[in-house]
């Protein structure tokens, strides 16, 4: 399969041999090049690295350099500009806003002067179209604040042999903030939605890559279900701060469970619909996994395509950081973590030492509300000096547990959920 030929859209443009590159060269830089590891741009220890896809650059990774951002973000793309955060960043029980990851589809739109000015509209099949400032938005409705997880629908794509198209992410597209606003319902109750309401069509004010005013740089929607979930949320804060113009302030949805992309940045106008959406990311094999699994690399029929919903189930370890050095003698390691599971909760975290040859229930927290992540915390033995592996692997409430290899490839490479894979060397 030849990336560079894949054309369309920036939702469908490759921007693989550059990707490749950074991914490599993220391993490199996390490891030291001090470890015998090296990477494959799935952020994985060499032993796993087999098979899998990009090739090998000499290029150092690309820190982000953003106002506001920490410069250990790694820059996936630039145009549009995508940056994921290092699992080991993620250690925070709230990611902190300077650490969360980015991703765009066209262009960053310039900060608003006036955030209590900013209009959405809510139109299409509803019984009164609304058109309500974010003031009106604040003033009217009960503010709420839940921590909840965000993750891009291709976090972890960068597990898939052969490559997916499109930005290589690791684990690191994916954070967990403190949201505050108004559930999306509560609006949708006052505009009164009509019986033939099937789906939300969210738009923004953020332009296509190409400056064409007429091309939505994305455009996706849920089913009325989904927009009626009190979890839901159109939100104007982030961890207690007005929302960045980065992450899409001064207003945003927050569609908790299900891939990012539903959870449209800079606001301006959800329009309820009689059927499916068909904006751009709604359609062929964007957001998609396939129905009857297909072989990897393989032509790919659109009519065998399902939209991804809820997310799968995912662990990483944040403590200790891959490529970590410990003293010689050293004979235990305190770990921790976080994991989360789309829609459901996580039920169980084990961990490995010895290449999964026999694993070890880690203790794991309770979210503290719905969507958010689950902590969990593990304390190793090891039994000698020398290199070591920590794998872990997370169980959903409905029992499915990541798999060693990402599955289920598809064009885009959806659903990647490999258990996450640290090395370590003592003494
Ligand atoms: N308007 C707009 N909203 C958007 C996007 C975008 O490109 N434009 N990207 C989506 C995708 S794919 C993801 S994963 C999340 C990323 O949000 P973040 O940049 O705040 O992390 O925003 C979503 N909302
Ligand atoms: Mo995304």
């Amino acid at each position: 399969m030849n990336m560079t030929q894949v054309s369309g859209s920036s939702l469908t443009t490759s921007r693989r041999g550059f990707l490749g590159s950074t991914g490599l060269a993220a391993m490199g830089a996390i490891l030291g090049g001090s470890l015998p590891i090296s990477g494959d741009g799935g952020g994985i220890p060499a032993a796993h690295a087999q098979g899998a896809a990009a090739p090998a650059a000499p290029k150092g990774p690309q820190y982000l350099k953003f106002p506001g951002k920490s410069d250990k973000l790694v820059v996936l793309g630039e145009k549009p500009l995508v940056a994921e955060t290092p699992e080991s960043l993620l250690d925070d029980d709230t990611t902190p806003i300077d650490k969360f990851y980015i991703r765009n589809n066209g262009q960053i739109p310039e900060e608003t002067k006036n955030p209590d000015a900013w209009k959405i509209t809510i139109d299409g099949e509803v019984n009164n179209k609304l058109e309500i400032t974010l003031g009106e938005l604040k003033s009217k409705y009960k503010a709420v604040t839940r921590r909840m997880v965000l993750e891009c629908g291709g976090n972890g794509r960068a597990g898939f042999s052969p490559p997916a198209r499109g930005n290589q992410w690791t684990n690191g597209g994916a954070g967990c903030a403190e949201w505050t606003g108004v559930p999306l319902a509560e609006v949708l109750k006052a505009a009164g939605l009509k019986k033939t309401a099937t789906y939300t069509a969210h738009y923004a004010a953020d332009l296509h890559l190409s400056g064409d005013a007429k091309k939505p740089s994305l455009s996706r929607g849920v089913r009325i279900e989904k927009a009626m979930d009190p979890h839901t949320m159109i939100v104007w804060a982030m961890n207690g701060q007005p929302l960045p113009n980065i992450h899409g302030g001064p207003v945003r949805l927050i569609v908790p469970g299900w891939a990012g992309s539903a959870s449209q940045k800079w606001l301006t106008r959800i329009t309820i619909r009689d059927k499916e959406h068909d904006g751009p990311g709604m359609t062929e094999f964007s957001y998609r996994v396939a129905i009857k699994p297909m072989v990897p690399g393989n032509k790919a029929d659109p009519k065998n395509f399902r939209i991804l919903e809820s997310m799968p189930v995912r662990s990483i370890i944040t403590n200790p950081a891959n490529g970590a050095k410990f003293a010689a003698g050293t004979k235990e390691l305190k770990l921790r973590g976080a994991s989360w599971a789309g829609d459901l909760t996580v039920k169980q975290i084990d961990v490995s030492t010895d290449f999964g040859a026999s694993w070890q229930r880690a203790k794991l927290e309770k979210p503290k509300n719905k969507y958010d992540w689950q902590r969990w915390t593990a304390t190793v033995k090891l039994p000698s000096d020398g290199y070591f592996e920590i794998w872990t692997r997370a169980t959903d409430s409905r029992g499915a547990m990541q798999p060693h290899q990402a599955g289920f490839w598809n064009p885009q490479g959806y659903g990647g959920n490999a258990m996450h894979r640290i090395a370590v060397l003592v003494g």
